[in-house]
């Protein structure tokens, strides 16, 4: 990235400040190699500045800028270097000399380098170090420019579309290739041979416009079919009349003065996606009894009701193409042979409220037979290249060809979908729900130390894999791709990283890459409606839910009791992992007496018996969960209520709570999405969310909810406090939060918005990577060797030891 000026003035802005500036770079290095984050160097500058006017003028102007947007720096003695991201993407490097304090501006490859020699100087010397650059193949790659046209990728395609078809008159002469490629099962659509120029198509198009335009609008294609092919136009183009005229202009438009608009209108009609796979393979993909099991959550949830919203406008654009094809959706999965009170040992499950769409279970084969018991996400990694192998197979067989559009899910169904849309030839998207490498401080440099419990060397190898090759990216938010001012963004992280000792990104990936989208996702709004809707409320759960609440006695399914049932109820619900903060949570209000006195806490998670878990971190929060209740004596304002799997009942649950008056409320030290947070406003439950993460964008804080800050419990704990209070002295104030809340979704987060977007990247970026085949194909084999030379190696040394006896525990069940 071009220097910015802050770090242009830096030299002068030290020199200005010597006297402070070298005291402070003395301290920076004194305590020897390290690593730095913002607030630690600010703790540094505060105790070495104790004045705190002289401190304020020596932080004002360039130099408070730069240390303020300063992410990390590393110091290896003499020299101290900073890592500043101006502007979500935006980023600089410098060296300083601690004793000069001379300048350096320097690359993000010798900032890698440096910060290695913290971790493994050998390594960060080697010149042989394996170092990896992505981006060296996207010379011919458009690039956005500002930081506000990230994850608008599609628009900026279309432009770029545009640009490309409109040089000269034969520069649309790639579009009429494509559309002679199109075809169903053998028959021809859009366009025959006849029609195989620029000029021709754009004569007939003249010719047929005249014709149509003599037509009722409502005259159905069969009838004027005939005379159509005639011309060298085939099915596609409409159901009737008006609609095949339509299309026909938007075509002619873009013929003769190619913009923007209508090239994605057209590209919205061309019939090419009917048949799709959605790859989502870890925890236990299921309709029923699933949820809050281990690694089985939102992203489940989010493909169900993907797949229905997919499922509805594919079927919506087929008619309107005049085609008489069925669509086709396979969710593609594991299949769990131990799976136990759940149909995840079953190969075939038709999607309940879908017509074409089935979840697909493939087995996790390996040499040694079956495997049995579920794994955890973290430990996937050997089990996938022959996954992609037997689910290319089946999948092949039940859709009689190959798919239109290939979608995976979090870094497993990425990576195979990879290989299997590569394999195939297939346009590919990727979700990532959540990457996990911004979840855990540090983890790329640290990778060593966590790679036995986590595998990161093998999942962000997996995610550098999959991003390159997706054709396009799919994100929830905006913070996802990007960050915001003071966060950088899950996907930026991967720009430029080192995992000293094994290898060096110097270029993983570019947040300015067109490939980004944001589709945010939505709730089933037939299951969570709000509270107030008395008629559709699911009366028959209520019974249940008044038990699961307020009932008096311990049992298998909840312990605690609510002591003064007068209370409103603040309400959380989430899988019990350290990141999602439950326990936080419950440590705040334990602190907290003002809050404890105002509401009562209820929490939905996990087991009571740590022993039952077999999730490494779930056992760890049920017992810290247990110490807690004891510890702050919560037993009578705290109910724990189990993982619950009905969502139709928990939507009851959420408006219930919205019965009390009360709240919602998700602590999550990171939250990628959040499907809690829409669930319960569309219910019209106020809702606290964390500001880490996509809930910040989800809720304007102080109108549709608030933002809360998972690393300071008092003041969060007190914010909620406040709520409660002033809804005490003004009862229409909960009621405005409520009612923000569900405007802020209707406007924002609905399936209906997402599968428009999808479908049309599918349609859009499935030509422009004919358009771009050249560098695709050079880019995908750098990625093919990072795959075979590095991914290969990594998933085999991370094959659990107990898998034999997990084998073996299969067969004694079968
Ligand atoms: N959920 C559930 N029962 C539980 C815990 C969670 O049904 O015990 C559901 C919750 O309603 C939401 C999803 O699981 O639909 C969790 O999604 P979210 O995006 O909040 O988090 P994730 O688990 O995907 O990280
Ligand atoms: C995974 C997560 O961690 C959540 O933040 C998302 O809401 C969920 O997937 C659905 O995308």
């Amino acid at each position: 990235m071009a220097s910015a000026s802050a770090v242009d003035t830096m030299p002068d802005a030290l020199r200005q400040s010597r006297y402070h500036m070298k005291r402070c770079f003395s301290r920076f290095t004194g305590v020897g190699r390290r690593l730095m984050k913002f607030h630690q160097l600010k703790d540094e500058i505060d105790q070495t500045i104790e004045d705190k006017v002289e401190r304020s003028k020596v932080l004002e102007g360039s130099l408070g800028d730069i240390l303020s947007s300063t992410q990390e720096a590393a110091v290896v003695p003499p020299y101290v270097a900073f890592a500043i991201r101006h502007n979500p993407g935006v980023w600089d490097y410098v060296k300083v000399h601690a004793d000069n304090l001379s300048v350096d501006i320097i690359t993000s490859t010798d900032y890698l380098k440096f910060k290695e020699v913290i971790f493994d100087e050998n390594w960060a010397k080697d010149e042989n170090s394996l170092e990896l650059d992505f981006g060296a193949f996207d010379v011919c790659t458009p690039r956005l420019a500002l930081s506000s046209s990230i994850g608008n990728g599609l628009s900026y395609v279309s432009k770029f579309m545009t640009s490309k078809l409109s040089k000269n008159s034969e520069s649309a002469k790639p579009l009429v290739d494509y559309m002679l490629t199109l075809d169903h099962h053998g028959e021809k659509l859009m366009i025959n041979e006849a029609l195989n120029t620029v000029e021709k198509l754009q004569v007939a198009l003249v010719i047929t416009d005249v014709f149509l335009s003599a037509l009722p609008n409502d005259t159905p294609y069969q009838n004027f079919e005939q005379k159509l092919k005639e011309w060298g136009f085939e099915k596609g183009w409409g159901d009737n009349a008006e609609r095949v005229k339509q299309s026909m202009r938007i075509l002619s438009e873009i013929l003769q003065a190619p913009d923007p608009l209508n090239m994605e209108a057209f590209f919205s009609r061309l019939p090419v996606i009917y048949k799709i796979v959605i790859f989502s393979i870890h925890g236990y993909f299921g309709q029923a009894d699933v949820l809050g099991l281990p690694d089985t959550g939102g992203q489940v949830v989010y493909i169900l009701d993907q797949v229905k919203a997919l499922e509805e406008e594919l079927v919506l654009r087929i008619k309107q193409q005049g085609l008489n094809v069925k669509p086709q959706i396979l969710v593609v999965t594991r299949l769990i042979p131990n799976a136990k009170g759940n149909k995840c040992n079953q190969e075939m499950e038709p999607i309940v409220n879908t017509m074409h769409s089935h979840i697909l279970r493939v087995p996790f084969n390996t040499e040694k037979g079956v495997l049995g018991p579920w794994v955890s996400r973290f430990d996937i990694y050997p089990y996938l290249e022959k996954f992609s192998q037997d689910s290319t197979a089946k999948i092949l067989e039940l859709m009689e060809g190959k798919p239109d559009l290939i979608i995976g899910n979090y870094t497993d169904g990425n990576l195979v979908a990879s290989l299997v849309a590569s394999k195939l030839g297939v346009t590919q998207g990727t979700i990532a729900h959540a990457l996990e490498k911004t979840k855990y401080e540090d983890s790329d440099v640290n990778w060593k130390d966590l790679d036995s419990k986590y595998h990161f060397s093998c999942q962000f190898t997996a995610d550098m894999i999959a991003m390159n090759a997706a054709d396009f990216i799919i994100t929830s938010t905006y913070q996802e791709i990007a960050g915001s001012k003071n966060r950088i963004g899950q996907y930026e992280s991967h720009v430029a990283f080192t995992m000293p000792g094994l290898y060096r990104v110097v270029s993983g990936i570019n947040v300015f890459d067109p490939k980004f989208n944001i589709a945010s996702p939505g709730a089933d709004q037939s299951i969570y409606f709000p509270f107030t809707e008395k008629k559709s409320r699911f009366t028959k759960f209520q019974p249940a839910v008044e038990e699961l609440l307020f009932s008096k006695e311990d049992n298998d399914e909840h312990i605690g009791f609510l002591a003064d049932r007068k209370k409103p109820i603040i309400f959380s619900m989430a899988r019990l992992d350290t990141v999602k903060n439950i326990t936080g949570l419950t440590e705040w209000y334990g602190m907290n007496k003002r809050l404890r006195n105002l509401v009562n806490l209820v929490i939905v998670g996990g087991f009571f018996d740590p022993s039952k878990s077999k999730d490494r971190e779930e056992m760890a929060e049920i017992k810290k969960m247990h110490a807690l209740i004891t510890k702050y004596q919560l037993k009578g304002q705290i109910r724990w209520i189990a993982a619950q799997t009905d969502r139709y009942r928990n939507s009851e649950l959420y408006r219930c709570i919205a019965d009390t008056k009360g709240a919602f409320v998700q602590p999550a030290l990171y939250e990628a999405f959040g499907l809690t947070v829409i669930e319960a406003m569309n219910c019209g439950l106020p809702t606290f969310a964390t500001n880490q993460g996509g809930p910040a964008e989800i809720l304007i804080d102080g109108v549709s909810g608030f933002h809360i800050d998972p690393n300071n419990g008092d003041e969060s704990s007190n914010k909620i406090a406040d709520f409660f209070e002033k809804c005490k002295v003004d009862t229409r104030y909960w009621n405005r939060i409520s009612q923000a809340g569900l405007k802020r979704i209707n406007e924002c987060y609905t399936w209906k918005i997402y599968a428009n977007k999808v479908l049309n990247m599918g349609s859009v970026y499935g030509f422009w990577r004919q358009l771009t085949k050249e560098q695709k194909q050079s880019k995908q084999r750098y990625v093919d060797m990072f795959y075979n030379l590095q991914y290969r190696k990594l998933a085999k040394k991370s094959a659990i030891p107990g898998e034999e006896k997990a084998i073996l525990e299969t067969h004694e069940t079968q």
